[in-house]
């Protein structure tokens, strides 16, 4: 099959044609029919998220399931499904209390023993991102990466769940509970961002306010739920929130993964207010913020890792959402690009000029 591989890290991606191993047991091969582009992708590319070369990124897919290993129970062939880097066991701490998405099993590959799962024409083992590498033409996933989705939805739209939706989305609907009528701050209007926004919208919050770097994207931020948009290129993006809002947001997204952004959100949360982190930093790096504020002014941060998502339970939630009109895809999808435009895919995003990309497969 052919499969965009990282061979080093600031590097292109390269168009090889890879190996991919037959269902193990409790394993699922799918033909993957789209993969959004994820900023994650681009932060492992340029080495802020470390996963070693050589390895095939991409964890934003939909597809439909072509063979099953033995003791897959929950799929058949011809299903219709998305993919979720939130594997989980079933039986840790994480996923007895109720969160899968902190499941350790996630960052394990396949059992020792056994063949890679991806690997090159001359034999040596291909890395597989997050149990998916979805920028491929097929998939071999654990069954428990995976879930069905009804026959109805769009595959190309079905595969911004896989990660961007859900992540965004989760953020205002399961990390944090916010009250109808507050306000909140998305700082980040990609894909994530958009998402977060939307999920802003759904709960029935009050103010919406967009900020961004490039004015262009205030239309469809307007257009998916924001009442107010900020330019983060035009004065003081803080001093513009406290302005809006009497003196800081009830809930603030920071959306980027930047230290400046991270320090803006917490300045824009206002008193007892909650900054919430979904933009991941590249992990060489440290924030510093204000204790004194959190204390005296009650703000809690948190993090928010891919929308505290149970994903079986949330996507086809979100699948309805988009069907009954609730849940905006269309409107995010700047282009659609074959595998062969990966890398134009990744210099568009590295400029700005898109909301999310999907790489579509024949
Ligand atoms: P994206 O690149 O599509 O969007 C980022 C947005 O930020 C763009 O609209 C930029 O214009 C805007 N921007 C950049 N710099 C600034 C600035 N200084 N001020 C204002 N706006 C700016 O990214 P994405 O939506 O794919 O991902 C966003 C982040 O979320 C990224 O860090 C990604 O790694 C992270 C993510 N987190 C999780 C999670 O589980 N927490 C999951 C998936 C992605
Ligand atoms: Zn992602």
């Amino acid at each position: 099959m052919k499969a965009a591989v990282m061979r080093e890290n600031n590097a292109p991606l390269e168009l090889e044609e890879v190996a991919i191993d037959d269902p193990a047991p409790g394993e699922v091969l799918v033909k993957t029919a789209a993969s959004g582009i994820c900023h994650s992708d681009l932060t492992v590319i340029e080495g802020g998220l470390p996963y070693p070369p050589p390895a095939v990124l991409g964890h934003e897919p939909s597809g439909v399931v072509e063979a099953i290993g033995e003791g897959v129970t929950d799929f058949v062939p011809g299903d219709h499904v998305i993919g979720c880097l939130s594997s989980w066991c079933g039986s840790c701490k994480f996923c007895t209390d109720g969160r899968p998405y902190l499941c350790p099993s996630q960052y394990l590959g396949r059992a020792e023993g056994l063949a890679p799962r991806l690997s090159a024409s001359n034999g040596d083992a291909i890395g597989q991102f997050a149990n998916l590498s979805s920028f491929a033409e097929m998939m071999l996933c654990p069954e428990r990466s995976l879930v069905k989705i009804r026959e109805d939805m769009p595959l190309d739209r079905a595969s911004l769940i896989g990660c961007g939706v859900t992540t965004g989305l989760g953020a205002a609907l399961n990390t944090v509970n916010i009250p109808a009528g507050a306000s909140v701050v998305i700082i980040g209007l990609g894909g994530v961002g958009l998402s977060a926004l939307q999920g802003a919208r759904i709960v029935g919050a009050g103010k919406i306010i967009a900020v961004d770097a490039q004015a262009w994207k205030f239309g469809l931020a307007k257009d998916l739920g924001a009442t107010d948009c900020i330019d983060a290129t035009d004065g003081d993006p803080v001093a513009a929130v406290h302005a809006l809002t009497e003196g800081g947001a009830d809930f603030v997204f920071e959306c980027i993964g930047l230290v400046p952004t991270v320090q803006q959100a917490v300045a824009m949360t206002g008193r007892g207010g909650t900054t919430v982190l979904v933009g991941v930093v590249p992990m060489t790096e440290m924030v510093p913020i204000s204790a004194a504020d959190l204390v005296l002014q009650e703000k809690k941060v948190t993090g928010s890792y891919m929308g505290s998502n149970r994903f079986r339970f949330d996507m086809p939630k979100y699948v309805d959402f988009y069907l009954d009109g609730r849940l905006r895809l269309d409107e995010m999808i700047s282009a659609r690009l074959s595998l062969d435009e990966i890398n134009d895919g990744f210099d568009r995003m590295r400029k700005g000029e898109v909301a999310r990309q999907v790489i579509v497969f024949d």
